[in-house]
């Protein structure tokens, strides 16, 4: 096996959408010149697929390779659109669309119905490429959610740094897609069988140690699976969800470990002095397995990240199991396959496009001394750029109302040129606020009273899915329950050294809450308390980041979350594994 030398020319690739904090900036930003039409050359989702494969998936009666046969996803948008005109000329009721439709396809386009916990109204799931949103953005938004009620609407920030909002009703959803467009954000392809929103450093940039700024490459991945979230049909049919993300460092600070593909930045090439990304495949989180990713022994450039990903796609669109949902992640081919085949087929592909790879190379490992930060710090710190500071802050399990969204966006506007990053711990930061506003932006109320930048030692690290409160899927109540748990730990507890304890509450097996990455993990699992099935939770312990990233483990099994239960045990495990000490002791 050859590989190619690194004499390449660097080609446009990365050339979409490129920020500009001039054009961006604030509520003054241009919007597009004109609306990108919604008629877009459309493939139909299934003709890719041997006729052999066709025939076995359908007798296999995998009831959403079916939905997908019949009509496809990449079209949801058209649903939409008829959907909510028809609402509007009064014609129909959301009770009278087929539930295929409705709760099903839909996703495609990003509108999840949540008619388990709140019918009739939906979330929007947003594509936020390395969570960059601007202030004019989330201000209209905020003006799209104010025609409801508003204590039934809000905004979360989610474990991929992208935003989801609430309440949404169906007969006002072509007018929201029309916004959408007009503010150049995407929701197309952010559910069911598509690429997820593309993880990036939140400090990419601004970051004085990073090795690689990740914006441009993610907003250029978005674009080329999803259309800049506007929806492509090439990648609207894979056999199930799949994660990417893109770190700034050799170790890992994006979770690339739990993602099916993810680049990180890990040596530079002796002869030509250009950074190249080792290559991680397989991660994921389930219900049926939870595996770190995998070394595929191939490295990069930068140039080639387009064209790997789309080769990876392409051969788990292809080849990917389409029987049963849950067996059809990446890790499934990956594994049936073997390593060697994969990579085997990769580079082939590769080749065929004359596209640049390398072996691993060795004695070239880039410098890895610098301090890594991560998402996680919290504060005002100084930038790689003289004089410009970023403000990172804590937003309690992500939750924000539109009034404090709204005064958000008015701040970014003040204060960072419009810019909020939004981190997968479901906070945010606030890049390049000039020195002599440091003062003024601190004594924002919002910031003082809401989203500290000084969280507490368990507040800091806390981290929550959406829970039975809006999904439907959930075994329990999370978000309002960590916080109440949390705050009564923190006012039992002392942490010594000032340590940091990352908990992420996650409503059920599907661990969307990373309940595996966190220090203490609680995932939502069926408990007994005095003879009867009460809400309970899976206690993990022991999720690293970083080098060598690892999974946390089960620790207990089945806890009643009535805090008569869970808190002694939370209480023990916080003393013997991480410094606390009780109050009343110190
Ligand atoms: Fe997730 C399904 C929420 C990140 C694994 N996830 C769902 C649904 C769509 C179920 C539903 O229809 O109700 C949840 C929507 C609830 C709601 O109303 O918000 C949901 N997932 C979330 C979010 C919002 C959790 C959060 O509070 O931050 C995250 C949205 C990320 C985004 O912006 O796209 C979210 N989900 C994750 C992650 C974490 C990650 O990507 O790093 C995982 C585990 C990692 C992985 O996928 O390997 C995750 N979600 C799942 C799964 C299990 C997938 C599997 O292979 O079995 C499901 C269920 C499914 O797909 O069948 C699921
Ligand atoms: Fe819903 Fe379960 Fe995901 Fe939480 S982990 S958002 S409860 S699917």
């Amino acid at each position: 096996m050859h590989c190619r030398s690194l004499c390449y020319v660097r080609t446009n690739a990365l050339s979409v959408r490129r920020l500009n904090e001039t054009t961006a900036s604030a509520d003054s930003a241009p919007l597009e010149d004109s609306l990108p039409s919604f008629d877009l050359p459309l493939i139909t989702g299934w003709d890719f697929l041997p006729k052999t494969i066709q025939q076995s998936v359908l007798e296999n009666n995998n009831k959403i390779e079916k939905l997908k046969a019949e009509k496809d996803g990449s079209l949801a948008w058209q649903e939409i659109q008829k959907y909510s005109q028809m609402l509007r000329d009064g014609n129909v009721n959301w009770e009278d669309i087929p539930p295929e439709d409705l709760d099903i396809r839909l996703k495609w386009a990003g509108f999840f119905h949540r008619r388990k916990r709140v019918p009739g109204t939906f979330m929007v799931r947003l594509r936020l490429p390395n969570g960059i949103i601007w202030g004019y953005q989330l201000k209209a938004l905020c003006s799209f959610l104010r025609r409801y009620d508003l204590q039934n609407t809000c905004f979360d920030i989610t474990t991929r740094q992208n935003l989801q909002l609430r309440g949404i009703r169906l007969e006002d959803a072509g007018i929201f897609l029309e916004e959408l467009t007009r503010l150049g954000i995407g929701c197309f392809q952010s559910g069911m069988d598509n690429v997820r929103n593309i993880v990036g450093s939140p400090l990419a940039g601004i970051d004085p140690y990073e090795l690689y700024d990740t914006r441009s490459i993610c907003f250029a991945l978005d674009e080329m699976i999803s259309n800049g979230g506007k929806g492509k049909p090439d990648f609207a049919n894979l056999p199930r969800k799949f994660n990417i993300a893109v770190g700034s460092y050799s170790v890992d600070t994006v979770h690339g470990h739990i993602n099916d593909l993810a680049f990180l930045p890990i040596a530079k090439d002796d002869s030509s002095g250009s950074l190249l990304f080792e290559i991680l495949i397989g991660g994921l989180l389930s219900p049926k397995r939870n595996e770190t990713s995998l070394r595929l022994n191939l490295w990069v450039p930068e140039s080639s990240i387009l064209a790997v990903t789309r080769v990876v796609l392409e051969i788990y669109r292809d080849f990917g199991f389409r029987n049963s949902r849950a067996t059809s992640r990446f890790i499934y081919l990956i594994e049936s396959w073997g390593l060697e085949r994969i990579k085997a087929e990769i580079v082939r592909r590769l080749e065929e496009k004359d596209v640049v790879w390398l072996e691993p190379l060795k004695n070239s490992i880039a410098d890895n001394s610098a301090p890594v930060i991560g998402s996680e710090i919290f504060g005002i710190h100084l930038q790689r750029q003289k004089d410009k500071f970023f403000l990172s802050c804590h937003v309690p399990v992500g939750r924000l109302n539109v009034q404090e969204a709204e005064v958000l966006a008015d701040i970014a506007s003040n204060y960072s040129c419009g810019e909020i990053r939004l981190t997968v711990d479901q906070n945010f930061i606030l890049p390049n606020i000039v020195r002599t506003k440091i003062e003024s932006v601190l004594q924002e109320p919002l910031l003082r009273e809401r989203f500290t930048h000084r969280p507490r030692p368990l507040s800091k690290g806390l981290v929550s899915c959406t829970g039975s409160q809006f999904c439907g899927l959930a075994l329990i109540e999370t978000k309002n329950r960590s916080l109440e748990l949390c705050k009564i730990l923190e006012e039992t507890l002392d942490f010594p050294d000032g340590q940091t304890v990352r908990i992420h509450w996650t409503g059920c097996p599907n661990s969307c809450g990373q309940a595996q990455v966190a220090d203490i993990g609680l995932m939502g699992a069926p408990a007994k308390q005095d003879g009867k099935l009460v809400e309970g939770v899976d206690i993990y312990l022991g999720g690293t980041l970083g080098v060598n990233s690892t999974l946390g483990t089960l620790y207990r099994k089945g806890i009643p979350c009535d805090f008569k239960y869970l808190l002694p045990i939370m209480i023990e495990l916080l003393q013997t594994h991480f410094g606390a000490r009780l109050k009343e002791d110190m």
